[in-house]
């Protein structure tokens, strides 16, 4: 009987320490840390891996004859989101808004007829930020303390609202 109750103990105490090996490897402080290890290595790699910071909202600058492209060639200082990618086009705002009485005015180049032109940049007012085709190209522009030569200007200023949705580019003839 004696002997019995010895090996009963025995395994019951083998199953005790292996059971409590066990929980230590699957919980224990080694295994959190091993864990936290793998997120901290993972977020790491996973931040320097490229994505789209503007979330979408900056365009593909994809072909020159594409208007809701930042490449196509009026749009060589617009600073904002098109209208054509708003509900509206390369010259209309979209329904619900209106045009700035104010606008800055750009020089670019038409490579169809490799002419100069000038381009008024009027905003779009009344309605909250578009969001959409996000461009900012800045040719012959001028930092913001040259305010007649800046073109990160809120256009909708002189508007009964100032919200500002997109830009338009509106051909004013050849310079
Ligand atoms: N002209 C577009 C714009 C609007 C608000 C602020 C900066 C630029």
């Amino acid at each position: 009987m004696l002997k019995f109750l010895n090996r009963f103990s025995q395994a019951l105490d083998q199953a005790v320490v292996s059971g409590a090996r066990s929980s230590a490897r699957r919980f224990g402080r080694r295994s959190a840390l091993a864990r936290l290890g793998g997120f901290l290595v993972g977020g790491a790699v996973a931040s320097a891996l490229p994505f789209d910071r503007a979330f979408g909202a900056e365009t593909k600058k994809a072909g020159p004859d594409d208007d809701t492209s930042c490449d196509y060639w009026r749009y060589c200082a617009v600073d904002g989101f098109l209208c054509s990618c708003c509900g509206g086009s390369l010259t209309q705002c979209p329904p619900g808004t209106e045009a700035s009485k104010a606008s800055w005015v750009g020089t670019c180049l038409n490579p169809n007829d490799g002419k100069q032109y000038l381009v008024s940049y009027n905003d779009c007012c009344g309605k909250t930020a578009c969001g959409q085709c996000l461009c900012n190209n800045n040719e012959r522009e001028r930092p913001g303390y040259r305010l007649g030569v800046h073109n990160d200007i809120n256009w909708c200023m002189a508007n009964t609202s100032t919200m500002f949705h997109c830009t338009t580019s509106i051909l004013v003839g050849v310079a």
